[in-house]
């Protein structure tokens, strides 16, 4: 039983070997307690198997206090070097991997993408196929030294070639609790704030938010981080069937924890049933900074980008996290999405405004999430994906570049004739 447990979760069952099983040949249903016994006994807690030694999550990530036979540094796993999104081992971008703090700090690495590839918290299940949908999902663009990337709008700005990026691997997760998946996700992200590299987190369902910013802000200042949160949900009911944590739970949480200052929080392109009259109460209570989705139709993106930078500016905090809910975009751009909800904004709206904070604050963590690829039997929706998480990027390497105008276009971009 112990032996499919670990076999189902995927991640763990790569690292069982390397860890004590003896435990698990303890385990015989036939003598041990009813389960049904366990839940009576103790409602509210979720009873696990102390022998089972795919228990303890964060103890399945590689060890690290060495880096053995090898020195410490990105590792470059592609056969070639360079070449068309048909090719390639994949990985985010065909970077690099790499598996341990040291090779960050080696590297001098300034993005380390992590998959988190968790989708407890949608109902509609697939999200957790989302790491590996963005792995594949470039199709067309070429990739490596040998053709570097043209950006269509800011010019020759790749920022594969001003940044280094790695592919950090995926956070383990327990398919089967959000709980315990939070502990090793925040564990994984840290460990790469703590280096001094961005953590982008590429989820899997949006419970990840509350590890991912608590993690960036365990590092950088409890209250000393913003968050930009674009998303077509407000993610702050108090509970859901009496979980504190779920994926429309993590903004309350994080703000009624003292992770993130209310007004320190900017979300766009709200879009949905909820929040509710008492929920909106709690929003501006904290002063939380929300602009519905007929803000942009109203006044259009530039101007609510630039409304939401001069906020930035104003805030007295100077470090910024991006969380960005593909659910913000409508359907019709990327089916593939946890919670979908027709009238979100377009591709258009949103790739600049994710380029324009990425220039204008100082990025020190980001994730995307509620991809969800087995929703969308295209490849639409992972190529949206991948594109957006592109443009996030861009933003800070054009920001490492000097540029500081957060409409930047490239002057050659913007000329239509030869002359
Ligand atoms: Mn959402």
């Amino acid at each position: 039983m112990i032996r499919s447990l670990a076999a189902t979760l995927g991640v763990a069952a790569l690292a069982v070997g390397a860890v004590d099983v003896h435990g698990a040949e303890e385990f015989d249903t036939r003598t041990e307690k009813p389960v049904m016994d366990l839940f009576r006994a103790n409602p509210d807690s979720i009873p696990l198997e102390p022998r089972d030694p795919t228990r303890n999550l964060t103890e399945l990530y590689r060890d690290c206090s060495k880096v053995e036979g090898r020195d410490p540094g990105p590792i470059d796993i592609q056969r070639t070097i360079g070449g068309t999104g048909k090719m390639g081992i994949p990985t985010f971008f065909r970077a690099p991997v790499a598996l341990c703090p040291q090779d960050l700090k080696a590297g001098e690495v300034d993005i380390a993408i992590i998959g988190a590839p968790v989708d407890t918290s949608t109902g509609m299940r697939g999200t957790g196929f989302g790491p590996m949908a963005v792995r594949t999902g470039e199709t067309t663009l070429p990739w490596g030294e040998i053709l570097p990337l043209a950006h269509p709008t800011v010019g020759d700005i790749d920022f594969m070639q001003v940044l280094k990026v790695v592919d950090y691997g995926d956070a383990v997760v327990d398919n089967w609790s959000v709980e315990r998946t939070a502990v090793a996700v925040h564990h994984l992200v840290k460990e790469v704030a703590e280096t001094g590299a961005i953590p982008v987190v590429v989820g899997g369902d949006h419970s990840l938010m509350y590890a991912d910013v608590v993690a960036v802000t365990d590092v950088h200042g409890k209250g000393k981080v913003a968050v930009v949160h674009w998303d077509a949900h407000f993610d702050g009911i108090p509970l859901l069937f009496g979980h504190y944590l779920t994926h429309g739970a993590m903004v309350r949480r994080l703000i009624d924890e003292g992770h993130v200052k209310g007004e320190h929080f900017i979300q766009i392109g709200l879009n949905s049933a909820k929040p509710g009259a008492d929920d909106m109460a709690w929003m501006r209570r904290n002063g939380v900074k929300f602009r519905f989705m007929h803000e942009v139709d109203e006044k259009g993106w530039r101007k609510v980008t630039e409304e939401v930078l001069a906020e930035l500016n104003d805030m007295g905090v100077t470090k910024v996290f991006l969380s960005l809910d593909t659910d913000v975009l409508d359907p019709a751009y990327a089916p593939g999405m946890g919670t979908p909800e027709p009238g979100g904004m377009t591709i258009r709206e949103l790739f600049p405004m994710l380029r324009a904070v990425g220039i204008a604050a100082d990025i020190v963590g980001m994730e995307m999430v509620e991809v969800n690829p087995l929703t969308d039997n295209t490849y639409r929706s992972k190529l949206v994906a991948v594109r957006a998480l592109r443009e996030m990027l861009t933003g800070v390497a054009m920001r490492k570049k000097g540029i500081t105008d957060p409409f930047y276009v490239d002057p050659d971009w913007k000329q239509h004739s030869g002359k």
